[in-house]
């Protein structure tokens, strides 16, 4: 029989910052490869969350490509947080300086991508049924890439316009004059909330669980603090690699025992005066892990709350109460509690009333009817797993992952299956949550380590052992169960999604603990895979 003809060494789905950063190190590797991407351009999160006030939650420096000291060269962050724009003009800037756009295929969603045993190649097929062959299949798909919308009965009657944060159209969106409501508070909603409140005559928020909103203090970025960016970019770089959520700072080198409680308070301030995730991990070490630790930031805030929000009953509505601080994904805040002080804005707490339907008219709960002209989805994600179980992606004797994952995903590192060769993830499940960039440089780098092997020893196929992939499992899972976050529900769990299984889906160690994990499995000459010459 002829041998089945391999038209790329490596397939790519996703042309987000993981795609482009993966295409770049294949290309460094001396591979064949391409890019699928659903969207019309590359950019990812930033290409399909257009809605009012995105921007990014990591400061803007390390929000970024390290592979290059060219591109840090040339590159002027305009503030400490971009915006969406911002962040989808230096993922074009990036495609367009490295020549990637000849090697993506754009407006192409793979629909199916299967394990050929014989002939150990995968067969990816796309929404036009077109099919390509591989010898390497990466999936760049993204994390928070599936919006998740409540499937309320009646959204067909609806009159008035409506809207899903994650898929934003590229016109603009008029709120003026106009009655809005928002369903969620999550980060997003919390972004764009204040936006919203400016120009619509008048903004009702849904709120099921109120947040920790940790204030930004967004600002420009100064052409000098862009100069000495540069100049220690790669003690920055070192910095975020060892940080445990990848951010280029330094642990706070205290517990909240270690001070008294007149202290905290001072410390606390600082931290909160300074914004975005500084006031976690620049004030104490343990808030992560403590609970009392946790509480004492956690009543900060609250005060915080009570002192911003005029109405005292709405201020107690905001205050989050019966979880820890991190146990959901703490949101930057760009004057989100002061525009509760607007007249034109209204919170409604629904967490003991929940929407039962849309109407024409509006949302309505079992008791109440918000009659909106215009609602926003901020309903968030079917997080990590959602994208790629969707995909028909079937690994050896036809087996989905859909199925494999049925109860939770499984992989080694987040990297790889048992039982799906040659198929790597950049941010897999159980991958670290961290600063993202940090991460995908990583797991990237680790991916160019793995194909190297193969190539070095003749591999033909390559793939985690089952008792990899259970160990990787416990290990997870004692990593989340050492910090707050099992105290909370969030879709760090799963627990966003009626009916998705409650389990761990990233790797809570730190971004430098999993770094070096993973270098060491290289270094042990990938122990916990196998590997044939086919
Ligand atoms: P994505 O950017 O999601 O890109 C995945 C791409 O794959 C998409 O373009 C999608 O169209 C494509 N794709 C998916 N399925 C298919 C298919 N079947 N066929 C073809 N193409 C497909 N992270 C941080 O670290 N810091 C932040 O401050 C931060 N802010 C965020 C703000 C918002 C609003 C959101 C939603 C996320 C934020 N994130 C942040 C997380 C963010 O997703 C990552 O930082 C990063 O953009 C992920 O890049 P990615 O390439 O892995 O995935
Ligand atoms: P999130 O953080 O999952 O927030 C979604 C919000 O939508 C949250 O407030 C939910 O309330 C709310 N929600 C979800 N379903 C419903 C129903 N049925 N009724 C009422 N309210 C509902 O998603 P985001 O997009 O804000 O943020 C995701 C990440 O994107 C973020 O961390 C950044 O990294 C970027 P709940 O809390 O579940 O009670």
């Amino acid at each position: 029989m002829e041998p089945r003809k391999t038209d790329f060494d490596a397939i790519v789905i996703g042309a987000g910052f993981a795609g482009l950063r993966m295409l770049h190190e294949l290309r460094e590797l001396g591979l064949s490869a391409h890019v699928f991407e659903a969207g019309s351009d590359v950019g990812g999160t930033w290409y399909w969350n257009r809605y009012p006030g995105a921007r990014t939650d990591s400061e803007s420096w390390v929000y970024a490509y390290s592979f290059s000291k060219e591109l840090q060269d040339e590159w002027n962050w305009s503030e400490r947080f971009p915006s969406q724009p911002e962040a989808l003009a230096y993922l074009q800037h990036v495609a367009d300086r490295f020549d990637m756009r000849r090697d993506i295929s754009f407006n192409t969603r793979v629909e199916s991508a299967s394990w050929d045993e014989r002939a150990n190649l995968w067969t990816v097929r796309d929404g036009a049924g077109r099919s390509y062959s591989c010898r390497a299949l990466i999936s760049a798909v993204g994390v928070l890439s599936k919006p998740y919308v409540p499937p309320f009965p009646g959204i067909e009657k609806f009159r008035g316009e409506w809207y899903v944060t994650g898929r934003w159209p590229k016109e603009r969106v008029d709120f003026a004059g106009k009655r809005v409501v928002v369903i969620g508070t999550g980060a997003t909603a919390i972004q764009a909330i204040p936006i919203i409140a400016q120009t619509a005559r008048h903004l009702t928020v849904l709120q099921r669980t109120p947040n920790y909103v940790l204030p930004a203090r967004n600002g420009p970025l100064t052409e000098e603090e862009r100069q000495a960016i540069r100049r220690d970019y790669d003690a920055i770089w070192q910095q975020a690699r060892e940080h445990f959520f990848g951010f280029a700072m330094d642990p706070a080198g205290r517990t909240i025992a270690d001070v008294t409680p007149e202290q905290h308070q001072r410390i606390l301030e600082r931290g909160w005066e300074t914004g975005g995730f500084r006031f976690i991990f620049e004030s104490f070490d343990d808030i992560f892990i403590d609970e009392r630790s946790n509480e004492v930031a956690c009543e900060f805030i609250r005060n915080k709350i009570r002192a911003i929000v005029k109405d005292p009953a709405t201020a107690e509505l905001l205050c989050p109460k019966d979880y820890p601080l991190t146990a959901k994904r703490p949101p930057l805040g760009h004057y989100y509690y002061e525009t509760f002080n607007r007249p034109n804005v209204s919170l409604c707490d629904i967490s003991s009333d929940p929407i039962t339907e849309l109407t024409e008219r509006g949302v309505r709960t079992a008791t109440r009817e918000f009659e909106a002209d215009l609602i926003v989805f901020a309903t968030g994600f079917d997080a990590v797993t959602g994208t790629l179980m969707a995909m028909d992606v079937r690994g050896r004797r036809g087996v989905t992952i859909a199925r494999k994952w049925q109860d939770g995903p499984r992989t080694h590192l987040g990297i790889m299956v048992d039982g799906f060769p040659n198929f790597f993830m950049v941010l897999g499940p159980q991958s670290p949550f961290a600063n993202i960039p940090v991460v995908i440089d990583g797991m990237v780098d680790w991916i160019g380590r793995a194909l190297r092997h193969m190539r070095e020893q003749g591999l033909a196929t390559f793939e985690a052992k089952p008792e990899a992939v259970e160990a990787w499992r416990k290990h997870v899972d004692q990593l989340v169960n050492a910090t707050v976050l099992a105290k909370g529900r969030s879709w760090f769990l799963g627990d966003n999604i009626p009916g998705k299984p409650h389990v761990t889906l990233f790797h809570f160690g730190g971004a430098g603990v999993y770094r070096r994990e993973c270098l060491a499995e290289a270094e042990r000459g990938f122990e916990g895979f196998v590997g044939s010459k086919g």
